[in-house]
């Protein structure tokens, strides 16, 4: 028995060391935070970016992935990296509603139809141009990641029409396009941080809520929530923000390591979102969720009012919203 504990006290005493011993080596340390499961792409994604980035700059810079929400909710990472209290995070566009207006556009229901599209776009010159936009937040948006098409779940009854969902207390991002889509189905929107979700859905303090797949698989849902209708009513791009200051503060060579192995990782990334996607309807099933497929034309004629709410000055310029919502790869 004291063998076993002497051995156990000098592994970690030797992986201590070893952690230390990289840090010590490594001349820039990121700390990067998300608020999803270990299991997710998100996280499987910057692994493979830590990877990559260690690997090319020969330890100079280490990444440290914090995941399930571990440095804050999306809105305390974004201002943690204002505060330069953290270096990146990697997060859902909707809750920089709450810094800007210039994501948007991205946020608005049914605005891409297809995933290739949806890339492309946000890859585009339109994408990179509201990335450019954060440096006035104090912040460096330098590629989108990918969450997908979010879609229904809830605890009731399978949603087939815009009319189900009346009544129903659905927890949304913080966003006004995402909380005045589902105003605009007559159902009760309740903004909240996806750290408090699972308990919320459990409590069964709201009934819905709306996400991709690989979320509902990977954080459980399907514990919680008995019916998922594959409603795909928005596409959430996820870009990758860093803190301006330590961003700024990089030698020109590490900079530009930073971004090579973000965009190499940014297509691994979406590719096992893709493989995912290929299997989740069938494993949902098995872990006993009741999946419908709907028919999207009346979906996208109740919250076709939500283009008119936020066209206009002020809110989304009418000509970004035709270069989005029009967008051809
Ligand atoms: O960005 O809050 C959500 O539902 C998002 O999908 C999550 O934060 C990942």
């Amino acid at each position: 028995m004291k063998k076993r504990f002497f051995a156990g006290v000098l592994l970690t005493l030797v992986l201590t060391a070893g952690a230390v011993g990289r840090a010590l080596a490594a001349e820039f340390t990121i700390r990067v935070g998300h608020v999803l499961a270990p299991t997710h792409p998100y996280q499987l994604g910057l692994e493979r970016f830590k990877e990559l980035l260690e690997k090319r700059t020969d330890g100079r810079v280490v990444v440290e992935v914090f995941h399930s929400s571990q440095l804050g909710n999306e809105r305390d990472m974004v201002e943690g990296l204002q505060l330069g209290a953290l270096e990146m995070t990697l997060i859902s566009t909707a809750p920089l509603a709450s810094f800007t207006s210039d994501f948007l556009a991205f946020d608005l229901p049914f605005v891409f139809s297809d995933v290739k599209t949806a890339r492309a776009c946000v890859d585009s010159e339109i994408g990179q141009s509201m990335l450019d936009k954060m440096s006035s937040q104090g912040i460096v948006g330098l590629c989108y990641f990918e969450n997908g098409f979010r879609s229904v779940t809830n605890s009731k009854k399978p949603i087939t029409k815009p009319e189900d969902l009346a009544g129903m207390k659905i927890r949304t991002m913080e966003n006004p396009i995402h909380m005045d889509s589902f105003r605009a189905m007559k159902a009760d929107p309740t903004p909240m941080a996806f750290g408090e979700l699972f308990t919320a859905l459990q409590q069964k303090t709201i009934d819905a809520q709306e996400n991709p797949l690989a979320i509902v698989e990977t954080s459980a849902f399907y514990e919680v929530q008995k019916y998922l209708s594959l409603t795909e009513h928005f596409y959430a791009p996820s870009p990758v923000l860093m803190a301006k200051a330590y961003h700024d503060s990089l030698p020109a060579d590490l900079r530009k390591a930073l971004k090579d192995c973000l965009l190499e990782t940014r297509d691994y990334q979406r590719q096992l979102l893709d493989e995912m996607n290929l299997r989740l309807i069938t494993d949902l099933k098995a872990k006993g969720m009741v999946i419908n497929e709907v028919d999207k034309a009346p979906f996208i004629a109740a919250v076709r009012t939500v283009y008119e709410q936020y066209t206009g000055a002020g809110k989304i310029p009418a000509e970004l919203i035709q270069r989005v919502k029009g967008f051809k790869k």
